[in-house]
C-alpha cells in the first residue's frame, strides 16, 4: 500500500496510512521516526496491535520509561493503562503539560494506542515548541536567554487521587521534586531549538525573583497555548499515537458533560521512552 500523509493543522501532526507498525524492522522503523520529527505528532488508525507489538515498536525508539508514580499493567509494567471512569469528569493529562519534564531526563516519546473512546469528547491537543520558539515575542526571548526553570513533580496524589482506577506503583518515592533545565533546548536528533517549559510542571525562572518570574511565565505559557501552533485530534478506537515529547507540549481535553461524553469509559495505553537530559 502506498503511503499517505494528512496533516492535522498548518503548526504540526499527521495521520499516515499504510505503514504497518508491527513491522520492527530498521528500515520500517527509520521510515516512522523521520516522520515523527517532521511532523512530531503521528497517527495510526485501525492498527490492531497487541501488547507485544506495541512495546516491540517502542523498545525501537530507545529504552522504556517507568512512570515516577503510576502502576503499569500486571503482565506488562511497561504498559500505564489511562482509565477515565464512566462517571469521571476530569481525565489524566488535562492541562498542557510535557511529559514529566520534571525528571532529570524527561520523556523522548510516547506512543498511545486508544483502547476505549467515549462517542463525544476528549480529543488530544498538542503544541508545536520550535513554532513557539520561532514566534515568541522578541523581548521575552532576550529575557529568557541561557536561562534554566525549575519543573516540579507535583507528587504522587496529582496523578493518583483525582483518578479513581488510576493506581501507584508502590515505590515509595511519593513525594514531589524536582529538576532544573535550559528554557530553550536543542533537539538532540534535529538541532532545532525548542521551549522547553510548560504550564503544568514550570514553576520558576532561575535567577529572576518570583514576580518577574511569574510574569514571563505566564506570557510563555498563553504564546505556547495559541491555537495557531496547535493540532487537535478526534479519536478512534485502536489508533497509534506517537509523539515527540522533546518538541511538543499536549492537553487532553477532558469536556465530558452530561448529555454528551459524559458516561463512558475512555482508555489509552501508554509506553514512555526514556529521554535525554535537555542541553
Ligand atoms: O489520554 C491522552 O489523550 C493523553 C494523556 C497524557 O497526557 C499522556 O498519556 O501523557
Ligand atoms: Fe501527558
Amino acid at each position: 500500500m502506498q503511503m499517505e500523509i494528512k496533516l492535522l493543522s498548518g503548526a504540526l501532526g499527521a495521520e499516515i496510512k499504510g505503514i504497518n507498525l508491527k513491522d520492527t524492522s530498521e528500515k520500517n522503523f527509520k521510515k516512522i521516526n523521520d516522520l515523527l520529527l517532521e511532523h512530531k505528532v503521528i497517527f495510526f488508525r485501525d492498527q490492531l496491535i497487541n501488547a507485544e507489538e506495541h512495546i516491540a515498536l517502542a523498545e525501537k525508539f530507545g529504552p522504556l520509561e517507568t512512570h515516577a508514580y503510576v502502576r503499569g499493567l500486571e503482565k506488562h509494567p511497561e504498559i500505564v493503562r489511562i482509565i477515565k471512569a464512566e462517571d469521571e469528569q476530569n481525565q489524566w493529562g488535562e492541562n498542557w503539560h510535557s511529559d514529566v519534564s520534571y525528571n532529570a531526563k524527561p520523556t523522548k516519546a510516547v506512543i498511545l494506542k486508544s483502547i476505549k473512546i467515549p462517542p463525544v469528547g476528549g480529543d488530544t491537543c498538542f503544541s508545536n515548541m520550535e513554532l513557539a520558539w520561532e514566534t515568541l515575542d522578541e523581548d521575552i526571548k532576550e529575557k529568557i536567554k541561557g536561562k534554566t526553570a525549575i519543573h516540579s513533580s507535583l507528587g504522587a496524589e496529582f496523578f493518583l487521587d483525582n483518578y479513581k482506577k488510576m493506581q501507584g506503583n508502590k515505590k515509595k518515592n511519593y513525594d514531589e521534586y524536582s529538576n532544573e533545565h535550559p528554557i530553550v533546548r536543542t533537539h538532540p536528533e534535529t538541532g532545532k531549538q525548542i521551549l522547553f517549559v510548560n504550564w503544568t510542571y514550570t514553576k520558576k525562572i532561575v535567577g529572576l525573583d518570583k514576580k518577574e518570574s511569574d510574569e514571563i511565565l505566564k506570557k510563555i505559557f498563553e504564546h505556547q497555548a495559541r491555537l495557531e501552533l496547535t493540532c487537535r485530534f478526534t479519536w478512534t478506537e485502536n489508533t497509534v499515537c506517537i509523539w515527540d515529547n522533546r518538541s511538543v507540549i499536549h492537553f487532553a481535553i477532558a469536556d465530558f458533560y452530561p448529555g454528551r461524553g459524559l458516561g463512558y469509559e475512555r482508555v489509552m495505553d501508554r509506553i514512555a521512552i526514556e529521554g535525554d537530559q535537555p542541553n
